[in-house]
């Protein structure tokens, strides 16, 4: 049913139907597109503001991306129609609209393009989707080969959505000039400011074909008729009509009418996309539409995304990890770091977050980040909700919401970022911020950290406005005086992170500083939150402690016990406790749970996420990204064998109940498998199929770091794998400050970590003065 392919490059599916929405995507810095193995489509590109140019066809609104996506049977796709014109029979590929149980179906997903094989009435139908590095559109070719082994006439017929562009004005016709539909559309607006804002948007969808077609339809309503889109009634005659859109849905619909010998096969190229003017579609039919533009396009593509290929290079006793670890994981760390979730302003700890899992990929990336973020300081040292990108960008959705969290995030992300690069000079750069101020960014992280030590209450937690890590905690501190138990014991960490670098800095008073800050925050958490077993997870503007044994919904969280692990709040007796309480009452077979029991109605007193659907989003869902916080707390007290079976449960797979149950190819991690695990059984384990998620660098981290310990310090790199009890050995491949290192790490009879370079077994596991280019070939002994 599903698999890599021999040299693990792609996952492929081969039904359409038990897993129905998984999918793949593709991206490139101006567009995004997730594909289902059905057909069905999301696409989005930015202008600089995100966009569509293939719609539902109704209105739709504007929101970020969102988790479980319902698709329907007239969600954008992408479609070909086989008509056998013999007989009449007709099918479709991938499996929408059509729906008919082909033959053979293989749904491929690769790093740079995604394909799909469908054998059906004796005719195979390939589809490959492609995107170029720099421009918006989508490269299609479609093959069509007659397996039948007599001569053939058929029909074959690409089918592309464009749905509802505009309430005010749309259009489409087919362009003999330009070879192709062209569909026009004027973006809604009211307000005459925004008429100068608007001229510029790319408000036509073209789609271009390479070979003329022998007929077309550009008008959806009229291509499908009475039989609707699973049978169009335009099928049923000879030809399509010709059709234009008057202030009607567009679609995209043409018919190659072709006699097949045996074994024959036809190739098609198609560009699909939007554009501001003729001129433009001109253009990039001019670069692409051709066999060596796309075969150029697809080159660079693949180069652009073997950019992405990451660090660490595994070879485990498990071989679907591997997989995914040596392909699949810095790939989407990647696209995080590199266009920030297609969005002109990222959450601000999104945005160090994920540039942190950057440090990894394209450190220079994450480099710049941090100056980009400081820029935007607030004068009093606090960091904004969000970082703006480019130019006459706002702060938008969450983003207007007042988070308290966000200055926690710098020293998390920088520590990543040194450990990776030792680029202290980093810390000297002298940033002048949009308000006018001018600090270095040693001094901006000392602002930063100032901040979070006057936001605290009488008692020393921390307020929480309208949310911290979790968004939709709007109303427990509302009011101005609720507190939150994680942010407190955060705050410690993100002190005590940031007075180790102040020691290596050579600045032990300032150090001092919040060393004393980390001490008395992670006192207050103690004397305040700590409720015999576990960590609460805050206290209400009314002064009512939640997130303890007396709750019957939300009675433990998980962010609160993890980083009071990290922050040092928690010491080994608490922690004891604290991990016996997680295990029994947040874990679920694909990972725990971010609290329980979910909630199943409003609270007013902590806000939205109790709103959400038991099980869903933040309302108790295995939320990754709080689950993988749990699992590097894990690795840094040595809970080995804990910290991996957490971190293999992230992964979809190997066994067919468990792909079924989550839904989700192993291609990406997904923000949230649902919760909700004794509640409802059903859905419990099913992906939310949404690849944006801070979780990737984290996780990436807690194998670089954690599993192969091979953590990078001022000096050189140090080696501590925790290997899972159940390995003898791993074989590992680490990029790091320009050299390679090969190392053989085996378990045996040794009382600590012993390496061995060139026959020489080293005093300390520990290799310093790097040489850029050099190779390392070491020897690692772990104990039993
Ligand atoms: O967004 C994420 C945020 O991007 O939720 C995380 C938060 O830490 C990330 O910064 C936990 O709250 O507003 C909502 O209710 C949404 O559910 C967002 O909270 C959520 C989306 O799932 C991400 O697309």
């Amino acid at each position: 049913m599903l698999g890599p392919t021999p040299d693990g490059d792609r996952y492929e599916l081969t039904t359409p139907t038990a897993m129905p929405n998984a999918g793949g995507f593709l991206w490139n810095q101006k567009m995004m597109i997730q594909v289902n193995c059905r057909g069905y489509a999301t696409a989005q590109f930015m202008q600089p503001e995100p966009a569509k140019y293939a719609h539902a066809p109704n209105l739709e609104a504007k929101t970020f991306m969102q988790p479980e996506q319902n698709y329907y049977a007239h969600h954008p796709g992408r479609f070909v129609y086989i008509k056998d014109e013999e007989t009449a029979q007709l099918f479709s590929a991938p499996y929408e609209p059509v729906r008919i149980r082909v033959d053979r179906f293989v749904f491929s997903v690769g790093k740079s393009d995604i394909a799909w094989t469908v054998e059906h009435l004796g005719i195979r139908v390939e589809m490959t989707l492609g995107l170029p590095t720099h421009d918006v559109t989508e490269l299609w070719t479609i093959k069509v080969t007659n397996l039948s082994g007599r001569p053939r006439k058929i029909s074959i017929y690409p089918y592309f959505s464009i749905g509802c562009m505009s309430w005010m004005n749309q259009s489409a016709e087919y362009r003999l000039d330009l070879g192709g539909v062209v569909a026009s559309s004027v973006t809604p607006y009211q307000k005459a400011a925004d008429y100068f804002k608007n001229k510029f948007l790319k408000d036509k969808t073209y789609f271009l074909c390479e070979t003329p077609p022998n007929s077309w339809e550009t008008m959806q309503q009229a291509f499908e008729g009475e039989g609707g889109l699973h049978a169009p009634s335009a099928l049923m005659e000879p030809n399509l009509a010709g059709g234009d859109a008057r202030y009607e849905n567009p679609a995209a619909a043409v018919q190659y009418r072709v006699a097949l010998e045996a074994d024959e096969q036809r190739e098609y190229r198609f560009l699909f996309g939007p554009a501001l003017d003729e001129a433009e579609i001109i253009a990039m039919r001019d670069k692409y539409l051709s066999k060596d533009g796309f075969a150029q396009a697809t080159r660079d593509y693949a180069w652009y995304i073997e950019q992405g290929r990451g660090c660490l290079h595994i070879e485990t006793p498990d071989k679907d990890l591997d997989n995914f670890v040596n392909n699949w994981l810095p790939r989407q760390g990647y696209y995080h770091g590199d266009v920030n979730r297609l969005t002109t302003d990222p959450q601000t700890r999104n945005y160090l977050q994920d540039n942190m899992g950057m440090s990894f990929i394209k450190s220079e990336v994450a480099r710049k980040a941090f100056l980009t973020a400081l820029a935007q300081q607030e004068a009093s040292g606090a960091m904004p909700d969000g970082i703006l990108l480019t130019e006459g960008a706002e702060l938008k959705y969450i983003n207007q919401v007042p988070h308290t969290d966000h200055c926690v995030w710098l020293p998390v992300a920088l520590e990543v970022y040194l450990a990776e690069t030792a680029d202290y000079d980093l810390l000297q750069e002298r940033i002048r911020s949009v308000n006018g101020d001018n600090y270095t960014a040693f001094e901006r992280f000392c602002r930063a950290m100032d901040w979070l030590l006057s936001e605290r209450d009488e008692r020393g937690l921390s307020y929480i406005a309208q949310g911290d890590w979790c968004d939709p905690m709007n109303m427990v501190g509302h009011k101005g005086k609720g507190v939150s138990g994680w942010l407190t014991v955060a705050t410690g960490y993100a002190l005590n992170l940031w007075a180790a670098v102040c020691e290596q800095q050579g600045k032990p008073d300032v150090a001092a500083r919040y060393r004393a800050g980390a001490q008395e925050v992670n006192a207050a958490a103690n004397t305040h939150l700590w409720d015999g077993d576990w960590y609460a997870r805050g206290i209400t503007d009314d002064g009512v402690i939640f997130g303890t044994k007396k709750d019957r919904e939300g009675r433990i969280w998980l962010n609160p016990q993890a980083w009071s692990i990290l922050g040092g709040a928690a010491n080994a007796e608490q922690r004891a406790k604290m991990l016996v309480q997680v295990d029994e009452q947040l874990s679920t077979p694909y990972g725990v749970v971010m609290f329980a029991p979910p909630y199943s109605g409003m609270r007013e007193d902590v806000g939205r996420v109790t709103q959400k659907y038991p099980g869903s989003g933040e309302n108790g869902a295995v939320y990754n990204h709080a689950g993988v916080f749990y699992i590097y707390s894990l690795y840094t007290i040595g809970e080995s064998d804990h910290a991996y079976k957490l971190l293999r449960q992230m992964l979809p797979g190997p066994s067919k109940a468990d792909y079924l149950q989550r839904g989700q190819l192993p291609v990406y991690i997904p923000n949230y498998y649902r919760g909700a695990y004794y509640q409802y059984p059903r859905t419990a384990g099913r992906s939310s199929q949404l690849f944006n998620t801070g979780s990737v660098s984290w996780v990436y981290r807690c194998f670089i770091e954690g599993l192969c310990g091979l953590r990078g310090d001022a000096t050189g790199l140090r080696i501590q794998p925790q290997l899972p009890s159940a390995w003898d050995g791993i074989k590992v491949t680490r990029l790091f400050r320009g050299a390679k290192f090969v190392l053989d790490i085996r378990r045996t009879d040794v009382k600590e970590v012993k390496v061995v370079h060139a026959g020489q077994p080293l005093p300390e596991a520990h290799i310093t003065g790097i040489q850029k280019g050099a190779t390392y070939q070491l020897t690692v002994f772990v104990p039993q």
